[in-house]
């Protein structure tokens, strides 16, 4: 209430009362209002201090939270148990914020926990706001698994929503820019987990997890062991294809994951299904170019130390990385092209750690 009747009288003295001569009414609102808007923000009880105590009529934050009813994630705090929740709080999250959780449970074995981090809900601005996901306790020299920021459809798919972490911790940091806000997110983590359709199970109980990796049962794939190895069984009933132990082989005349298109129609089949043993690991700002027999995956930023290119065997539907003496350095953003049998790579950003913790920061 001190600060509202400072306010009121800076802006009296200083500018309104040089224009105006005698006490307005609409000034007179101007203070009511704001000594009535005071009132309200500054009395508290314990329910409206969602995440602290009510002392004197302010609510004081419990550690990692902000905010006039500590509803804003704050500083970096750490967690031990075993499974847990974290979110930036409810409703939207504030502009110009970093939060940051270290995820660091007590080993019950010899060897350190896998750490699932799974996406239960999300929603930031994308490409401006950031959730960025550690396999190690600090942002300095250890692996960047996953950077999240955009919104989370609920049909997503397992794969996108979901990291482990293999070090025995795991920092997440939050970062909002200056403007705009969004839900924000919830966030749960297990250890000695695996990658699951949901947060109680592991593989989608649709398999064994070891060390942080699904062993799926058969007829299920994906890391999560949540995709039916042949859908609809091909639409083999329909004379449409054939399940066999690398998924649906379709007729000629038919294509699609389950055969039940007509292959003389455009439309996306699957070429390779994500997690298969020879895929290359994910990545951004990369580079594809192909000739008659396969295609070239060239460089971008895979969030590890992998291979430079790519290749994809179109008629066995296999990768393998490619060794070769004295290539260019890591990048990404670059432009590559095929010529004759020479591949040109020109421009782009190299990859180095400094960048990494510049995107981090
Ligand atoms: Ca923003």
């Amino acid at each position: 209430m001190v600060e509202s009747v400072q306010m009121f009288l800076f802006l009296f003295k200083s500018k309104y009362r040089r224009k105006y001569s005698w006490f307005s009414p609409f000034l007179c609102s101007v203070l009511i209002v704001l000594l009535f808007c005071n009132y309200v923000a500054s009395s508290c009880s314990d329910q409206n201090c969602l995440n602290g105590k009510c002392e004197n009529e302010t609510c004081v934050c419990a550690e990692g939270w902000q905010g006039p009813e500590c509803q804003y994630c704050a500083g970096k705090i750490k967690l031990t148990e075993l499974s847990g929740t974290l979110t930036d709080g409810p409703g939207n999250y504030s502009v110009s914020v970093q939060c940051t959780w270290l995820i660091q449970p007590e080993p019950s074995g010899g060897d350190p926990p896998p750490i699932r981090i799974r996406l239960e809900s999300f929603a930031t601005e994308c490409g401006w706001d950031h959730l960025y996901v550690y396999d190690g306790d600090s942002v300095r020299a250890e692996k960047l698994l996953a950077v999240f920021s955009g919104v989370l459809q609920d049909g997503e798919s397992s794969w996108t929503r979901q990291v482990v972490a293999r070090s025995g911790s795991a920092l997440l940091h939050f970062f909002s820019d200056d403007a705009f806000a969004m839900e924000g997110f919830n966030v749960t983590y297990l250890a000695y987990a695996c990658p699951s359709d949901e947060h109680y199970t592991n593989c989608s109980n649709h398999g064994v997890c070891e060390g942080g990796i699904c062993k799926c049962a058969e007829g299920w794939v994906g890391e999560a062991c949540d995709e039916p190895l042949c859908p609809d069984d091909c639409n083999s009933a329909y004379g449409a294809g054939l399940c066999t132990p690398t998924g649906c082989e379709c007729t000629p005349s038919r294509a699609g994951a389950d055969c039940s298109r007509d292959a003389a129609l455009a439309g996306w089949g699957r070429a390779w299904r994500e997690g298969a043993p020879t895929a290359p690991p994910p990545a951004a700002g990369h580079v594809m170019v192909a000739n008659q027999h396969y295609v070239l995956r060239v460089g971008g930023e895979t969030f590890g130390d992998d291979h430079f290119v790519y290749r994809y065997n179109v008629a066995t539907r296999t990768w393998a990385p490619l060794e070769a003496r004295g290539s260019p350095a890591p990048r990404l953003l670059h432009t590559a092209i095929l010529f004759r049998h020479e591949l040109i790579v020109y421009g782009g950003i190299v990859v180095t750690e400094e960048m990494r913790r510049y995107l981090a920061q």
